[in-house]
């Protein structure tokens, strides 16, 4: 993929990176990963599948897209789209060339949308399931994204929409999604492409009560902006 950068946020993902390099192989795309100083052999593993990394400077994945979009910007301004995948095998990786053929006039995110039948069983708790659906709904309510899964962890960026917003951006932990989204509705368009959404791999770093609370806070600041 000529005009598409890779970037995944990692927080001890040993158990997964090196499977989804291997994925990002095959498809031919160049991977970063930017790591929030993991504890186990995180690093190791996504340098030896051929990832160039970067060490984060502060603490949360939302700290961490600031970091590395800035990071891509700067050194590699050739390309025209970041795909952003989490690094916890939850997202299929080979949906990443139709995910990136499906931008059009107009739009600035294409957003992986797992909220629906292809969900593999247990991939998601009822609570999480829930708290989707109620965040979704109120964010679309105040703000009228035109994504029904504001939260999902593969999302396409157009790179001239991301710096536009970049300026605007300070969500240091798992607000960072919802922050970009609507940040994004108000330059353009969302489309949701739908996607399978499978179990992860290792532990959660995210409490989803707290995680939560911290987005719906998000969602109602953001309306006074
Ligand atoms: N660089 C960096 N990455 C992080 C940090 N916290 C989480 N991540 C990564 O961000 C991605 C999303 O985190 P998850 O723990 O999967 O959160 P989630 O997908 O909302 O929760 P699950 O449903 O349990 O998977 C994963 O790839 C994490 O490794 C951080 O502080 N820094
Ligand atoms: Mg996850």
């Amino acid at each position: 993929m000529e005009d598409t950068i890779l970037l995944i946020p990692t927080l001890n993902e040993e158990m997964n990176i090196s499977t989804i390099l291997q994925e990002a192989k095959k498809i031919k795309i160049k991977s970063i990963v930017i790591d929030g100083n993991s504890k186990d052999r995180t690093v190791e593993f996504a340098k030896r599948g051929g990832a160039e990394v970067i060490i984060q400077n502060g603490k949360g994945k939302g700290s961490a897209v600031i970091q590395a979009f800035k990071y891509i910007i700067k050194k590699y301004p050739k390309y025209k789209y970041i795909a952003m995948i989490d690094g916890d095998l939850t997202y299929p990786v080979h949906d990443i060339p139709s995910l990136v053929n499906s931008f059009s006039e107009g739009v600035v995110m294409v957003n992986g949308s797992r909220l629906n039948k292809m969900m593999e069983k247990g991939a998601m708790t009822k609570l999480n399931f829930i708290g989707n659906k109620f965040l979704n709904g109120f964010a679309n309510l105040l703000h009228k994204t035109g994504t029904q899964d504001i939260l999902s962890g593969l999302k396409i960026f157009d790179v001239y929409a991301v710096k536009k917003i970049l300026p605007y951006m300070k969500a240091e932990g798992f607000s960072t999604e919802t922050e970009m989204t609507i940040l994004l509705s108000r330059i353009g368009k969302i489309k949701d492409c739908p996607i399978k959404y499978s179990k992860r791999g290792g532990e959660t770093k995210l409490s989803p009560l707290r995680v939560g609370y911290r987005i719906l806070d998000t969602i109602i600041k953001m309306k006074s902006d």
